[in-house]
């Protein structure tokens, strides 16, 4: 699988370095002799103009639509059905311990928190990371998850904390 993937990653990168490189290739085949500057400032400074507004306005509107499905607590609760289950979930160099490590499908939500540095709380299923918060000392970082999917998670910390950062998981079955 991850062989897969490197390979798409290789060939996406040779594909673009051409595509890159043709196009440089292709402005420079057009330079033509110096042009009055005024000429090209104008449709220069209009074109930047245009662009900036047509940004603008299309970052707006993706924002407004995207707004909704960020992974923020208050907004994601508000798309919770029913209770969720809950997990509390404390993070220390190089642990989890997690109040439950088998949780009923559906909403899941882990009260996620640190007694010592930060650390991460990443959710693995077959390698595929599914969703992330960060473990903070003196925080509880609430992450939801909607568990469709029963089997083996993994948990890896996400945020390097030291020595032994790369030993640091735990696991949970979804039933
Ligand atoms: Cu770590």
């Amino acid at each position: 699988m991850s062989h897969t993937i490197q390979i798409l990653v290789g060939v996406s990168i040779l594909v673009s370095t051409v595509v890159i490189a043709a196009i440089f290739w292709w402005v420079g085949s057009r330079t033509q002799p110096q042009q009055d500057y005024k000429s090209v400032t104008e449709r220069g400074y209009r074109l930047r103009r245009e662009y900036f507004w047509g940004l603008l306005i299309v970052s707006i509107l993706l924002f407004g639509v995207g707004i909704y499905s960020f992974p923020y607590p208050q907004i994601v609760e508000s798309r919770v059905t029913g209770k969720p289950f809950v997990v509390k979930v404390m993070s220390s160099q190089f642990m989890f311990d997690m109040s439950e490590t088998e949780v009923p499908r559906g909403w899941v939500r882990f009260d996620v928190m640190a007694n010592d540095v930060n650390h991460g709380f990443g959710i693995y299923k077959d390698g595929w990371l599914i969703a992330q918060t960060q473990a903070m000392p003196d925080y509880v970082n609430r992450l939801y998850v909607n568990f469709t999917e029963p089997g083996k998670y993994e948990v890896w910390c996400l945020e390097y904390c030291g020595l032994a950062h790369h030993i640091m998981m735990t696991e949970f079955e979804v039933k």
